[in-house]
């Protein structure tokens, strides 16, 4: 998969591509990450890209032109086909299903605003409108890395055990299971038996539950748009039963 990012702070993105899977991508080939200047476009001898914006009010705009020009210039770069994605709050919510989907493009291009954001009329050229989450950003650059490495680890070849991936949190649409390593009691807590009981059906059972309790009570939005499953159902039932008895010896 090809990625080009625009933005004025090239040398800030290039970071997410020098450590941990996203490394891993580049190194593989699986991922060719590239970074373009919106200043090398600005056609003026300032480097300027930015404008004050109409209607007066603080606040400058990225201009239409440069972002045009460098978006067509990345297209030659890595494809005509490539997607044309802004890092914005008014996007659509960013998560781990857009990941997935996003992994399977042949090219991406991202572009990163500054400021109040980019000139509006540059959006006929966009071809999706991405938020991370509900907060405000001073730029995109941090959205754009954050994709970036979501979307890498999901590429073939990049997570050492092929299973990993598809154990995380939100792969089935729930949050994780605990995990527990050596040693054994650490300050006087030690692991669940189960995880020590070599019974692997057991433990299967008890990390799917675990997923669903923790789901139900720290996430339980997140259960609304599941379709789950029979066992599912079942453990659901008894993480019921259990918290309403822990309700009652609490009162
Ligand atoms: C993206 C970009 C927040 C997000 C941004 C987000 N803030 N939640 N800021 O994904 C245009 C100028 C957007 C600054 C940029």
């Amino acid at each position: 998969m090809k990625i080009e990012v625009l933005t004025l702070f090239p040398d800030l993105v290039e970071q997410v591509g020098m450590f941990g899977m996203p490394r891993v991508a580049v190194e593989q080939g699986v991922l060719q990450l590239s970074t373009r200047q919106l200043r090398d476009y600005s056609g003026n001898r300032w480097r300027r890209v930015d404008e004050r914006t109409y209607g007066g009010g603080p606040g400058m705009v990225i201009q239409a032109e440069p972002l045009t020009q460098a978006i067509d210039a990345a297209k030659a770069a890595i494809g005509p086909e490539a997607k044309v994605v802004s890092l914005s709050p008014q996007g659509e919510r960013y998560d781990q299903s857009w990941a997935e989907r996003l992994s399977h493009e042949p090219g991406l291009i991202l572009v990163c605003g500054r400021y109040e954001g980019i000139d509006e009329r540059l959006m006929p050229q966009i071809d999706l409108e991405l938020s991370v989450g509900d907060y405000v950003l001073s730029g995109g650059e941090l959205a754009a890395m954050l994709l970036v490495d979501s979307v890498a680890r999901l590429l073939p070849g990049v997570l050492g055990h092929e299973q990993s991936a598809s154990s995380d949190s939100f792969s089935d649409g729930l949050l994780d299971h605990p995990h527990y390593s050596r040693p054994e009691v650490w300050r006087e807590q030690s692991v669940p038996e189960v995880l020590m009981s070599g019974d692997h059906a057991a433990i299967r059972r008890w990390r799917r539950k675990q997923g669903l309790e923790r789901t139900l009570l720290r996430r339980p939005d997140l259960l609304d748009s599941l379709k789950l499953d029979a066992e599912q159902i079942k453990l659901l039932r008894e993480i019921i039963t259990e918290q309403l008895h822990e309700q009652e010896d609490r009162t």
